[in-house]
């Protein structure tokens, strides 16, 4: 009998994860953007990578668009979506690559700054009536390099204002969700840097409004988890960002740096009734300057499915006994338990039942997509970070 028990089984078939479009787009660091052959030119394109993905996973129905990097005519992309089986996901607003921004969008000085950022979102929020997607995802670029540089408590104010204006422009069934992070491009301090700062600022707009995890915007040693656990606890984990770090916010593929830490994530996930619940959105936020990109998405929503399984194997009733008993080290072990069960090739037998590929990764190789679409696209400006 698998290891995979139908009830496990019943939630990873619910299980669904949003790709980011830009993951599909040539990126890099500020030293280099490499571009890799087939790149796609334009946000259909985009999507047709992204369609990928889902066909040979059934794990990524949607895609996240960001504006105005992904700027087209929404009905046309919605309906090339939905022919390819997928479906336009949350909208990302884009305050930092505009000269009037250098020193603030949502938190600048001057009226007309600010205004010019609101309006911004606003249009952000007719892509979305035009989309059809719930979510409007905020991040900031804005903080200060320099002690003394600005005041960092005006800001605040200016912000809470700011995000007010925008909250009101919101659709009764959309939302907004505010992401932190702790550094870049400023480096001294940020004005939203930490799930405490995104949750007082969401809190003070209303339900509609939540926080963002992206899971490579904590400082190292950072007990994330610890931070799903809270924000879930609190009903304010909007959204995750997944993807993995080891230095800074490296945008490197989920779970590639440290697999226990995804594991103790989606155990708190499911421990706190997040997995699957609508209110949660799983994303990924993530560049892939080296390796192929369709392929690493692959991967990456793999990874996250792998140790979801491996979360959901977690022993509840055993674990909650040697806890209650201050059995430490019997607590840890069904813990560890879980976490080192290989759920591979069960998982691997469950897609076949299911008439999907037993070996995404090796199914995509082969159908020779990567060559053709390296044929096709010939021309144009290849999209992405930068662009
Ligand atoms: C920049 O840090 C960033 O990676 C944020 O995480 C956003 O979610 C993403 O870019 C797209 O704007
Ligand atoms: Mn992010
Ligand atoms: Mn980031």
């Amino acid at each position: 009998m698998s290891i995979l028990t139908p009830e496990i089984l019943t939630e990873l078939e619910k299980q669904s994860i949003e790709l980011p479009s830009w993951a599909f787009g040539n990126s890099g660091t500020r030293f280099r953007v490499f571009g890799t052959p087939g790149t796609p030119r334009d946000p259909f394109e985009k999507i047709s990578d992204a369609a990928q993905v889902h066909k040979h996973t059934a794990l990524a129905p949607s895609v996240a668009l960001h504006i105005p990097w992904d700027m087209c005519d929404f009905g046309d992309l919605r309906k090339h979506a939905e022919d390819l089986g997928v479906r336009l996901g949350t909208i990302n607003s884009n305050t930092f690559q505009d000269e009037d921004y250098k020193f603030g969008a949502l938190t600048h000085e001057d009226a007309a700054v600010r205004r010019k950022a609101i309006d911004h979102h606003l249009e952000c929020i007719e892509v979305m009536d035009a989309t059809g997607s719930r979510d409007l995802k905020i991040w900031l670029a804005e903080g200060s390099n320099y002690p003394g540089q600005a005041d960092m408590r005006a800001r605040q104010d200016r912000l809470h204002e700011s995000l007010s204006t925008i909250y009101a422009a919101l659709g009764d069934d959309q939302r907004l969700v505010l992401e932190y992070k702790f550094f870049e491009p400023s480096f001294y301090h940020t004005d939203v840097p930490d799930w405490g700062t995104s949750y007082t600022q969401v809190a003070a707009l209303g339900e509609k409004a939540m926080v963002c995890l992206d899971t490579g915007h904590h400082a190292p040693g950072t007990n994330i988890e610890f931070i799903v656990m809270q924000l879930l606890r609190l009903g304010k984990l909007g959204s995750f960002d997944f993807n993995s770090r080891f230095y800074a916010d490296d945008d490197l593929i989920v779970g590639a740096a440290d697999p226990f830490q995804l594991f103790r994530i989606l155990f708190e996930v499911v421990r706190g009734g997040g997995l699957n619940n609508p209110d949660v959105a799983f994303m990924l936020d993530q560049c892939h300057n080296i390796e192929d990109k369709i392929p690493g998405q692959i991967r990456s929503v793999l990874n996250v499915q792998e140790m979801t399984a491996r979360a959901l194997l977690v022993d509840r009733e055993a674990l909650a006994a040697a806890q209650s008993a201050n059995d430490v080290l019997g607590a840890n072990a069904v813990f560890m338990d879980a976490f080192y069960t290989d759920v591979r090739p069960a998982l691997a037998e469950w897609r076949e039942r299911r008439g999907l590929p037993a070996d995404p990764m090796a199914a995509f190789a082969a159908s020779g997509y990567l060559a053709q679409i390296a044929a096709e696209r010939v021309g144009g400006t290849q999209a992405g970070w930068g662009a």
